[in-house]
């Protein structure tokens, strides 16, 4: 399917709180009623909603696990295309710390995949990946990963770790545990276990990631946009700087799980091409 509804945008002021002063509704926690990975897209919200308030940090929550780069990516800037199956393979397991860094920056960073839920119930195997279409290894620390409640209520982790170098994937997870994530390859947890993590909303939700107040890229999507179980692909080969044209993405084809069902994408890998 198309995702002629999903918004994708850079160099938009982000409005919403550090996480210090971060207030966060207290309420239900609705459960998926949504169709299986093979059937409708989701048709309710997971995330958080109602009443009240509740500062809490996040920086805790972070445990890197790899730095997802590939130091052998070829683009240079936002303008150029994705890196294609014919690289060579991400094979990084350590930040190499002596690799000067850039700060993330606009055009730099793309979100290029996104699972918005992996299945019903209550689900902890989101994730979504950026990659790096810039020339500089990119230090993530300091990334505000936003996404509001449904009741619009800002909600942001900022990531304390983790780099990605040009050309390079990384992926960001709502849970470490491999029997919450099915097995998932990522290289940071953003998720605390909590009802105040960051969640991706089944009814329709806003992913960006900002750096130093300025938005560095966004995703929109509503239930219609994405299917059960397989990650929103923007396709492989082409430039992270069009991910604005909605008709691009589609839904992944590859497999990387069949633990507790079937799930479809490519966490940490070039993505798949769409028809
Ligand atoms: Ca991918």
């Amino acid at each position: 399917m198309k995702y002629r509804r999903l918004v994708a945008a850079s160099g938009v002021l982000l409005l919403v709180s550090a996480c210090q002063g971060r207030e966060r509704p207290r309420g239900s926690f609705p459960t998926d009623t949504g169709a299986s990975p093979s059937g409708d897209a989701a048709s309710s919200d997971d995330a958080w909603s109602g009443p009240g308030a509740d500062a809490e940090m996040w920086g805790d929550a972070a445990t890197p696990t790899d730095d997802g780069g590939s130091d052998t990516g070829t683009t240079t800037d936002a303008g150029t295309s994705m890196p294609d199956s014919s690289a060579p393979p991400d094979t990084s397991t350590s930040p190499d710390t002596s690799v000067p860094t850039c700060p993330p920056a606009p055009g730099a960073l793309a979100i290029v995949e996104v699972m918005v839920a992996s299945q019903s119930g209550t689900d902890r195997g989101e994730w979504f990946e950026v990659v790096n279409t810039g020339a500089c290894t990119i230090d993530l620390a300091g990334l505000e990963i936003g996404s509001p409640t449904s009741d619009l209520t800002p909600v942001t982790h900022s990531v304390t770790a983790g780099r990605v170098s040009p050309g390079g994937h990384f992926v960001f997870a709502l849970s470490g545990d491999p029997a919450d994530n099915h097995d998932l390859p990522f290289d940071y947890v953003y998720g605390t276990g909590s009802r105040d993590d960051v969640f991706l909303g089944n009814t329709g939700d806003v992913l960006t990631i900002a750096y130093g107040g300025l938005t560095l890229d966004r995703i929109e999507w509503t239930d219609a946009d994405f299917v059960r179980g397989m990650s929103m692909t923007f396709p492989r080969g082409a430039s992270p700087a069009d991910n604005d044209d909605l008709g691009l993405w589609c839904d992944a084809s590859s497999v990387y799980s069949t633990r507790d069902g079937v799930f479809y994408g490519t966490p940490g890998a070039p993505n798949d091409t769409c028809p």
